[in-house]
């Protein structure tokens, strides 16, 4: 029985009750610390969380206390529209592969078909085991502990509070290899997480692996996509495969892998066929002009140490904010007795080579089409067009080239990325009205100027600090990667290799996969093996869960009470969200499990271990809004709003300072959100462009990839002065070869190996796997339709392929890499590149207590490495498309 406790949560963790419910599980009457379910409400305000997009509004409609339906709500941002995973929503609460008490380990073997043999025990034997082995942990050295997080459960407020308030530099996002899509945005755009394409005003938009809205069923994106076809604009999908969104446009298949050669050619194309691109955008706005010397670095006045451009009309080097007669934009000039070049001018020495015929020799992309997209794009460019939007005058450029992660996670890949950029600044089509526009933040930072006039990298683009020795992520070594879950792998099974100091002795899971969503999972059950204490807050026995010494089980997320800020990520783009501000509210429905909201977990881990009150407290970390890199989960709280640090708070009260901290608001109250379900306010539209806050030529962005340069001579420099070598590659050329200011052509690790292995694996999101969380791969009524689908969880291949292969549909083959093989069963279809092998989503696997839907299908990621010399050493990118071999069923084929 549970132990009645004494305190703030009285109301939450009180009167348990074990009754058996429907499903024959124990379970506790719940009593809501949250007044809006504290009646019988018969529909709830609902905040859909089946995709990390996370912020479709629904309807949850309840008949005698069960969820009878979930709909959309005609409300920003889906307007009443939700996608299969949102309808289906109902089976994640009603999961019964879910945990449902908390569970404590008996058995010390570890494996994903091992049975832990659980005890099951109650909340308060559960929190206190667990607090008083981290506790030791931290005594002993707060460094020991690893938090691993991941989209499964990006809801909570507290991980980085509960982090920082314990000591922990150590913060794993489970999710990051195979996501490395960050640094050109960050870059160029001063924005996170991606740059999009401005749907509202865009007349032709290039889009290379990577999806919109309809491949993925983003409800915002397909909405804004299907509004933009219909206006006309024409959309041009470069993908190996022929997704939904190459049925609405033109396809051009590519060969997997090879997009930096197209790129290439098609900025080759513009510069040399086309020769036409927005001299003014790049005199203006960019460093193009800057004098370039012989090292590669700015030529620098002496007196100022300010960059130069090189005056035309007086033939004489200036700094770049003296007045100009006419600035050069290309050419060679001698300053003193330097001999220096344009910025522009290299790239355009540099993508000489890169003729559309050389394309298609590696892209297969025919010379003619990449000429044709080249000319096309530059037409409907309409350099020298403006556009007003409340009175303000803008450069109209209605077009934008976008890549995305299957472009990006490849050796180079953060060239490809840049490349793209270049190519929509030769349109000067970046941060105005139809063209690419960074995703996320609106506001005078983004694009703000640095002393050198061009703005300040922001996000993954901006280096982290050299730390040494490292933290386990090995960040100082990959100053502007994204998460590291495979460095990780690495640094614990051979810690001295990495400059490790200390031990990781703990280890919180929290929503994250590392074992399934990165590549080789064996490394990373090997490596949960090894750590002595780990716990998993959790939904269901996924991987990490299984390995776990602790099981913590969550609320699901329809239990969840919550209030969000709303914060655009990835697809969605357009003045209806992009002007947006607004907050969200989920009224949770009664848990039906003897499970807790996930912040109330870290509240009670907290208060034990001893770091929830006071200085450097948990409650001092979320009052303090530690800059979060998404500022979705960031609470802004302000004075007089500010939780006190001596006494302990429901989630309700936080909410409630929260409403009244939001800093768009007028005074409104948790109320008006309980009422409403949301708040939301348009800021003016003009202010949805980030140009409106640095017009004219206030600021500059990158065409010369400067920063990619400073950043390798600092880390050389950092290298040399500990006297260390660049850990677990034999020759660090192989790293900072990918630092060249400019972009250049990089054959990814799976080019120029033996023929035997002649194609090459791609994979993809679908409308039914977008990522896990919300558990979609176990949901039934999912499975009821992806079962259907004859692309998903099977092996596509190209027709004449397959008849070269004697492959038939229907067949058993095995795809092996020269890393893993998986195996499965074959679909033919035109709609594939002759030289892929699709296997969408992330199916397979499983564990010994998962739902048997969990172990059905190829999971594409068995087919990949982690080795560093096939990293993107910039993003830390793991290689994405691997060269394969087929074998039937019967021998090779
Ligand atoms: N094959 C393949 N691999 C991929 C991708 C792909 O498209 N295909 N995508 C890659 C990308 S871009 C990313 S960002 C990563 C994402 O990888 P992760 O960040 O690890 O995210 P998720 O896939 O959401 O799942 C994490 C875990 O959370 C569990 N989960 C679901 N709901 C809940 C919940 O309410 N609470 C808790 N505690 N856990 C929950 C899921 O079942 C899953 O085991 O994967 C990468 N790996
Ligand atoms: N609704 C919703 N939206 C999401 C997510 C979600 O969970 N829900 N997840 C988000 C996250 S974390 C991420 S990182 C993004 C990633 O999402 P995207 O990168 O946009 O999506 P993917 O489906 O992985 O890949 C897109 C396309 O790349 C193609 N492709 C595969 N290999 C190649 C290649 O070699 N070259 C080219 N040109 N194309 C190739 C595939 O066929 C596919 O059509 O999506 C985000 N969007
Ligand atoms: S896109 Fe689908 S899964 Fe994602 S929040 Fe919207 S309805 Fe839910
Ligand atoms: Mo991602």
């Amino acid at each position: 029985m549970f132990k009645k406790r004494k305190g703030a949560y009285d109301n939450v963790l009180s009167e348990v009750d074990f009754n058996e419910n429907v499903f024959g599980y124990s379970t506790y009457q719940w009593q809501s610390s949250d007044p809006s379910v504290e009646g019988d409400q018969q529909v709830l305000h609902g905040l859909c969380r089946m995709c990390m997009q996370g912020d479709c509004a629904t309807s949850v409609h309840l008949e005698d206390g069960v969820v009878v339906k979930v709909e959309g709500r005609e409300v920003p941002p889906n307007y009443g529209s939700l996608c299969p995973r949102g309808n289906s929503a109902t089976m994640n609460l009603y999961n019964p592969y879910r945990v449902k008490t908390p569970l404590i380990r008996t058995n010390p073997e570890k494996g994903l078909e091992i049975d832990p043999k659980w005890k099951e025990v109650s909340w308060e034997e559960a929190l206190d085991y667990t607090a008083k082995k981290l506790k030791e942990v931290r005594d002993e050295d707060p460094r020991g502990l690893a938090v691993c997080e991941g989209w499964g459960n990006r809801e909570t407020i507290m991980r980085i509070p509960f982090r920082l308030a314990f000591g922990s530099p150590n913060e794993i996002g489970a999710h990051g290899s195979l996501c490395t899509v960050h640094y050109g945005t960050g870059l160029i755009h001063g924005n996170f997480p991606i740059s999009v394409v401005d749907l509202e005003h865009c007349d032709y938009h290039i889009t290379l692996g990577r999806s919109i809205g309809p491949n993925i069923a983003t409800v915002p994106g397909t909405r804004k996509l299907t509004k933009a076809l219909k206006r006309g604009m024409k959309l041009v999908v470069v993908d190996p495969r022929s997704s939904y969104e190459a049925a609405k446009g033109e396809w051009v298949p590519i060969r997997p892998g090879t997009d930096l050669a197209f790129l290439l050619g098609l900025a080759h194309s513009i510069i040399f066929d086309v020769q036409k691109y927005d001299i003014w955008f790049l005199k203006n706005r960019t460093n193009g002009p800057y004098l370039i010397d012989s090292q590669g670095d700015y030529l620098r006045d002496e007196e100022t140490g300010k960059p130069m451009m090189w005056d035309l009309t007086d033939s004489q080097a200036k700094t770049f904010d003296a007045e100009f007669g006419e600035v050069a934009l290309e050419g060679s000039f001698s300053v003193g007795k330097k001999e220096v070049k344009t910025g522009f001018q290299l790239i355009k020495e540099g993508f000489l080579e890169y003729t559309p015929e050389w394309a298609e020799s590696i892209s297969t992309v025919p010379a003619q089409d990449i000429r044709r997209i080249a000319g096309e794009f530059i037409e409907h460019a309409r350099i020298g067009s403006t556009i007003e939007i409340e009175g303000f005058q803008f450069p109209y450029r209605p077009v934008s080239v976008n890549t995305e992660r299957n472009v990006m996670n490849h050796r180079g890949g953060t060239y490809s990325d840049l490349v793209a950029k270049i190519i929509n600044m030769l349109a000067g089509a970046i941060e105005v009205p139809g063209g690419c526009l960074g995703c996320g933040y609106r506001g005078p930072q983004a694009l703000a100027p640095g002393p050198d006039g061009t703005m300040m990298p922001g996000y993954e683009a901006k280096d982290r600090p050299f730390v040494f020795p490292p933290d386990i992520g090995m960040h100082t070594f990959y100053p502007n990667s994204h998460t590291t879950p495979h460095l990780v792998a690495h640094a614990l099974s051979d810690p001295e290799k990495y400059y490790l100091t200390y031990e990781v002795k703990a280890w919180l899971n929290i929503g994250g996969n590392i074992i399934k969503y990165n590549a080789n999972p064996e490394q990373y059950v090997n490596m949960m093996r090894k750590i002595p204490f780990s716990v998993s807050i959790a939904y269901h026995m996924d991987e990490p869960t299984i390995m776990s010494d602790v099981v913590l089980p969550e609320h699901s997320f329809m239990e969840r009470s919550r209030v969000a800020p709303f914060w655009p990520q990835h697809q969605a783009a357009s003045y209806e969200v992009h002007a947006l501000q607004m907050l969200q509210r989920r009224q949770p429905v009664k848990p039906i499990y003897n499970t807790m909201h996930v912040d109330d977990i870290f509240t009670e881990l907290a208060e034990r271990i001893g770091i929830l009150y006071g200085e450097n407290g948990m409650y001092d970390y979320l009052n303090k809004d530690v800059d979060y890199i998404i500022k979705e989960n960031g609470l802004n709280l302000r004075e007089p709003y500010l939780l006190d640090l001596n006494q302990k708070h429901t989630l309700a009260e936080i909410h409630e300072l929260q409403v009244k901290s939001w800093k768009f608001g007028e005074g409104e109250t948790m109320e008006d959100l309980e009422r409403d379900g949301h708040i939301a306010k348009w800021q003016p539209k003009k202010t949805a462009y980030n140009y409106y806050y640095h017009p004219g030529n206030q600021t500059r962005h990158e065409f010369y990839i400067i920063n990619l340069k400073k950043t390798a001579d600092q880390l050389r420099q950092n290298l040399e002065k500990h006297q260390i070598q660049f850990p677990g590659v034999e020759d660090d050329s192989l790293v900072f070869d990918l630092y060249k200011p400019v972009p250049y052509w990089v054959p990814s690790s799976e080019f120029g190996v033996s023929e035997e292995y002649d194609l090459w694996a791609i994979n993809w999101k679908t409308p039914y796997y977008s990522s896990d969380i919300g558990g979609v791969v176990g949901n039934p009524w999912l499975a009821e339709i992806y079962k259907k689908d004859p692309w998903e969880a099977v092996i596509c291949l190209n027709s004449a392929t397959a008849e070269t292969k004697g492959i038939k549909d229907g067949d058993r083959v095995t795809v092996e890499s020269r890393y893993g093989s998986l195996e499965g069963l074959v679909r033919i279809s035109e709609l594939f590149h002759p030289d892929a092998v699709g296997i969408s989503g992330a199916y397979g696997m499983g564990t010994a207590q998962s739902n048997p839907l969990s172990k059905e299908g190829p999971l594409f990621n068995r087919l990949l490495t982690t080795k560093e010399d096939t990293l993107d050493s910039v993003s830390g990118g793991i290689e994405i498309a691997p060269c394969v071999r087929l074998i039937r069923k019967g021998g090779l084929s």
